[in-house]
């Protein structure tokens, strides 16, 4: 008997030799050079994923799905997959011309008809699909500061699959996974969903999970795209290779999964169920704040933690997929076991330890408890989180001209130097723009670019265990906030406002700059006729006009300090 779950699934891929003839002729085409999330997308896309999508989203399914969870066919589907091009871009094409869809060396993947243009509302697409308009929302953010201001729409033609050179073996299109599991006789299959690495609760809860669903289990991690900050998936798949042996053999798999998450927690749900679905399993394991963002700017939480169950319940026979609610696994320490909390009686000890808890023993290099992970697992995390105290991180000091900047930040460059044991870069603000700027001036796009730039050399520095100490006026939230994101990834970004008052600036006018800029001689002059915004919530906070420099780099080493970035 032939599984409907298990049978073929349609890609938009062409055959092979179409694919050769295609490639010539699309080398033609007016290219779109996809970004990182759109090749992600893409992929699900040509490889049956997203089934049943044969392209980027018409305007007219856009609304649907924004509005309804629908394509306008009245198809369950609840995530926006759009092409978001810029302005620029669109103004060259005209419906009906086919593009190129590129990836980042220029390879063509595949190539779209596009039928639809359109401006969307971007912050009713933030309200709906995501909840609130609120930029603590990481898709919100991404929708408003890097997704581009139009959409394009249309049926897409796969040529090849983005190639991967990690993992190669643990890769699956929908089809491989359906072929792998009529080979083995799986009939019945439980996809566990992860963007974290596996913990002991985590395995006795999939473990309960394959059993009380009587079903073989797929580890199903993604490797795409996760909430910044996340454990890199390079370090998490060493983690999940080391724990499948845990399992009973033969019972259990592991596929990576190259999805772009949203964080959009119930639509994301319900999102990740139809994929799974196309990927051949039935039954999907649902947990508490499935895909939860964390909080929103007011402090609280975007979803509440059962919200995307219920949602998924809700619509479970219309997904086609079975779901197996998640059970908070806590550990009983007098039976040295994890059991389910809601099974617990009283007056048993319970054993828990946070993810922010984790976070903080591995920071400050702090035992983890066996109970807790395994060992294999914890040796992976600590080679790729030494604690704090070994890791690169990046000291970024903002403030108007003249605010004091450069001298504190050479006085806490000197001091650290002292210390020893960390290669120390000092990236002032004049002297990125004699150098790594030089070309450019002072208008938003030039001082976006200057920060990117300054952003991107810190990062790298914070990833090879240096320090970066970069020293620009920064005016602009949102990019300074872009930047911590991009060096957040490899470790601490300590933000400090240097906040000496425009008046204080203008009266020490050490340059004579102010006086060029008050006469209009230099335009654009942060503070008197260009804007600067006031960091809310900077690590530290530096008041020069009572403090000298001495003590205000001292403020900063005992900050630094108190973050275990430095040794006391
Ligand atoms: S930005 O906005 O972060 O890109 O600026 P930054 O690169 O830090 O600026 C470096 C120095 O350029 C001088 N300068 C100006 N500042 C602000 N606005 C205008 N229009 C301008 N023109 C020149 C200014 O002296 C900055 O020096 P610092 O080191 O901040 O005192």
């Amino acid at each position: 008997m032939q599984l409907k779950n298990l049978a073929p699934i349609p890609e938009l891929y062409v055959s092979y030799d179409s694919a050769q003839k295609l490639k010539v002729e699309a080398a033609d085409l007016t290219s779109w050079d996809l970004t990182p999330r759109q090749i992600c997308d893409l992929e699900l896309l040509m490889n049956g994923g997203f089934n049943p999508l044969k392209g980027f989203l018409s305007e007219e399914d856009y609304n649907s799905v924004v509005d309804d969870m629908r394509l306008a066919d009245g198809t369950l589907w609840p995530m926006p997959i759009t092409l978001d091009v810029s302005e620029k871009f669109a103004e060259t094409i005209e419906l009906g011309q086919d593009i190129a869809l590129r990836d980042q060396e220029g390879v063509i993947l595949g190539t779209m008809t596009v039928t639809d243009k359109w401006t969307p509302d971007k912050p009713k697409e933030a309200e709906k699909v995501f909840g609130a308009d609120d930029d603590a929302h990481p898709a919100v953010y991404y929708l408003h500061n890097a997704a581009g201001s139009v959409y394009l729409g249309g049926p897409v033609t796969g040529i090849q699959q983005p190639v991967h050179y990690d993992f190669r073996a643990r890769r699956d299109t929908p089809n491989e996974l359906r072929a792998y599991f009529r080979k083995l006789g799986w009939h019945r299959v439980v996809a566990f969903q992860t963007r974290n690495p596996l913990h002991r609760a985590h395995q006795e809860l999939t473990f309960r999970a394959a059993k009380e669903a009587q079903a073989n289990l797929l580890i199903h991690p993604i490797v795409g795209m996760t909430k910044p900050g996340d454990v890199d998936h390079f370090t998490r798949v060493r983690c999940y290779e080391a724990v499948l042996d845990k399992y009973p053999s033969s019972t259990t798999s592991m596929s990576l999964l190259n999805l772009a998450m949203r964080m959009a927690g119930p639509r994301e749900a319900v999102w990740h169920g139809l994929i799974r679905k196309n990927h051949g399993c039935t039954h999907f394991i649902v947990g508490r704040d499935h895909a939860g963002p964390g909080k929103n700017s007011a402090g609280d939480d975007f979803y509440g933690p059962y919200d995307a169950q219920e949602l998924f319940k809700k619509h479970e026979q219309e997904i086609g997929i079975e779901m197996v609610p998640f059970k908070h696994m806590v550990y009983v320490q007098e039976r040295a076991q994890y059991e389910p909390a809601d099974e617990i009686e009283d007056g048993v000890t319970v054993l828990n330890i946070s993810g922010t808890e984790l976070r903080r023993r591995l920071a400050e290099g702090l035992e983890i408890p066996e109970w807790f992970s395994f060992p294999e697992v914890v040796t992976e995390l600590r080679r790729t989180r030494p604690p704090r105290s070994q890791q690169g991180f990046t000291v970024f000091f903002t403030g108007f001209s003249g605010s004091g900047k450069s001298t504190i930040a050479n006085a806490v460059m000197v001091k650290l130097m002292e210390m020893g044991g960390r290669p120390v870069t000092l990236l002032d603000g004049d002297i990125v723009r004699k150098n790594l700027s030089s070309e450019l001036g002072f208008s938003k796009e030039h001082r976006d670019l200057n920060i990117r730039r300054i952003g991107f050399v810190a990062s790298e520095i914070t990833k090879n265990g240096g320090i970066a100490i970069c020293a620009p006026i920064a005016p602009y939230a949102n990019t300074r906030r872009a930047v911590r994101e991009d060096i957040e990834a490899h470790g601490a970004f300590v933000e400090i406002h240097v906040a000496t008052s425009i008046e204080e600036c203008e009266r020490r006018d050490r340059k004579g700059l102010y006086k060029l800029a008050r006469e209009g001689k230099i335009k654009e002059f942060t503070g008197i006729s260009d804007p600067y915004d006031v960091p809310e919530k900077p690590e530290l906070r530096l008041d020069t006009e009572n403090t000298d420099v001495d003590n205000c780099a001292h403020q900063v080493i005992l900050k630094l300090e108190s973050m275990g970035l430095i040794a006391a």
